[in-house]
């Protein structure tokens, strides 16, 4: 990053030199008036990632300061080349610009700033050249000026969306109708725009809505009854309380009905929660299959090459919230094991769609083979999860849509899925102009995105 301060006699001036010299990219880190004219601090090759090093405390180097000599105070620069390091700030002062984030006091000499006075240490060491740090600037009007603009933002991009939604109404009324049917879904924007683009419109709002349904169901995958047809080892993974141990419970009971009795085994890593492991063995007991418990990777790994003989294990494990560090313990603990554990994320449908996005992020590191649906009795919409599945491109092996046991599972249909959803239709509200103008913006936006 290349630093430098242009004294002018007047704004205009000040620019000029620095268009001049640095082009359109340099970055104006701060602009004051100093007795005689302007002065500009302008940055090229800026760097933030340095400032926030240097903010946070990072070792700096001293900076290499050269004056242009004998150039008129009228206009004249001085430069500081450094290493994304140099830079340093003095307090906030009233000149600062609203878009920038940090001023200098490069140890360039500047009869404008006042040196500070040094403490007897600093004064001892005279060799060395003060350590510059980053000040962020809290000044108050500065902090206010940029909460307005945020405002401003958000209220010009609100009428920004008003307007192009009302254009596209009256531009493209079939594509405008068939966004507002995918909205009601629940389905998210992106998808929305995507599934809307692909359906060649005809006009028959009807026709258009069926293609698009279609389109729906291209994108959900499914993983055809796996779990209860091959065995193997399936770990279930999800939040709190989404339904891992209750699904455990019907795709043994399933499993039991459809293979014959002590084909299944039952593990938990549940060691967190009171209770947890009861209600397991509690299953296991009317299943009359054992229950494992495995409270490290190690356990788990004795546990799974003592079960080899089972033809299905399912292990079900502690409901962490994605936010909770414990998580990575669980993840890696299925991750460990030498056989080899299929592992599928149970997801509520009830859930909002930020929360399941957020879930799957947290389950980034795990190589899921697919997820549960569960609660789809009692969720208003189904658009929030079909969005995130098709997102994330991962495959759906089961619904459940109640507590019973075994009887409220079944395999994933992706037809079966979209035409659900659909009939949660006539619970959705008609989402009103300014909630289109909204999920419009959003349209448009992840276009550009
Ligand atoms: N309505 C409905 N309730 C369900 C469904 N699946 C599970 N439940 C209920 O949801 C509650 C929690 O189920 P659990 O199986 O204990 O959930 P979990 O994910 O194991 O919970 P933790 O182990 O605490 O994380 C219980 O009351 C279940 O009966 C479903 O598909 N529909
Ligand atoms: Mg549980």
């Amino acid at each position: 990053m290349k630093i430098k301060r242009y004294f002018a006699a007047d704004m205009r001036q000040a620019l000029q030199m620095v268009r001049e010299e640095q082009g359109p990219d340099a970055v104006i880190l701060s602009n004051r008036k100093v007795e005689g004219g302007v002065e500009i601090v302008a940055a090229m090759d800026y760097d933030p990632a340095a400032i926030e090093r240097l903010a946070a405390g990072a070792p700096v180097t001293t900076s290499q300061a050269r004056t242009s000599a004998g150039t008129p105070p009228s206009a004249r620069s001085a430069e500081v080349t450094a290493p994304a390091s140099s830079v340093g700030v003095g307090g906030p002062s009233p000149g600062r610009m609203a878009g920038m984030t940090a001023s200098l006091s490069s140890g360039v000499p500047n009869a404008a700033t006042p040196t500070p006075s040094r403490s007897p240490n600093e004064r001892g060491n005279k060799g060395a050249v003060a350590a510059p740090s980053v000040v962020w600037t809290q000044d108050p009007s500065i902090v206010a000026m940029r909460e307005e603009i945020k405002t401003l933002r958000g209220l010009l991009e609100t009428q920004l969306s008003g307007l192009a939604w009302t254009e596209a109404k009256l531009r493209h009324p079939l594509r405008a109708q068939l966004l507002e049917r995918l909205t009601r879904l629940g389905l998210a924007p992106a998808l929305c725009r995507e599934l809307a683009d692909r359906v060649r419109l005809e006009n028959d709002g009807d026709h258009n809505w069926r293609q698009a349904l279609g389109q729906l169901a291209r994108r959900i995958g499914v993983t055809d009854d796996d779990i209860l047809t091959h065995g193997g080892c399936v770990a279930l993974i999800g939040p709190t309380g989404v339904g891992k141990t209750t699904t455990v419970a019907k795709l043994a009971a399933r499993y039991t009905l459809r293979h014959g009795p002590n084909r299944v085994a039952l593990v938990t890593t549940d060691s967190y929660r009171i209770g947890a492991q009861q209600q397991l063995r509690t299953f296991g007991r009317i299943l009359n299959a054992p229950v494992h418990v495995a409270h490290d990777a190690a356990e788990l790994a004795r546990v799974l090459e003592a079960l080899r003989d089972k033809s299905l294990v399912l292990i079900d494990t502690a409901g962490i919230s994605q936010r909770d560090v414990r998580l990575t313990e669980q993840l890696a603990m299925l991750q460990s094991s030498r056989v080899q554990v299929r592992t599928y994320a149970v997801l509520s449908t009830t859930a909002q769609r930020a929360a399941l996005d957020e879930t799957l992020r947290a389950f980034g590191n795990i190589a899921l083979d697919g997820c549960i649906l569960t609660k789809l009795d009692e969720t208003a919409s189904l658009g929030e999860a079909l969005s995130v599945v098709a997102q994330y491109q991962l495959p759906v092996a089961y619904v459940a849509d109640g507590q019973r046991v075994p009887e409220d599972l079944q395999p994933a249909r992706a037809n079966n899925l979209v035409t659900r959803s659909v009939a949660l239709l006539k619970h959705a509200a008609v989402p009103g102009d300014e909630a289109m103008a909204f999920s419009f913006g959003s349209m448009v936006s992840s276009a550009h995105g």
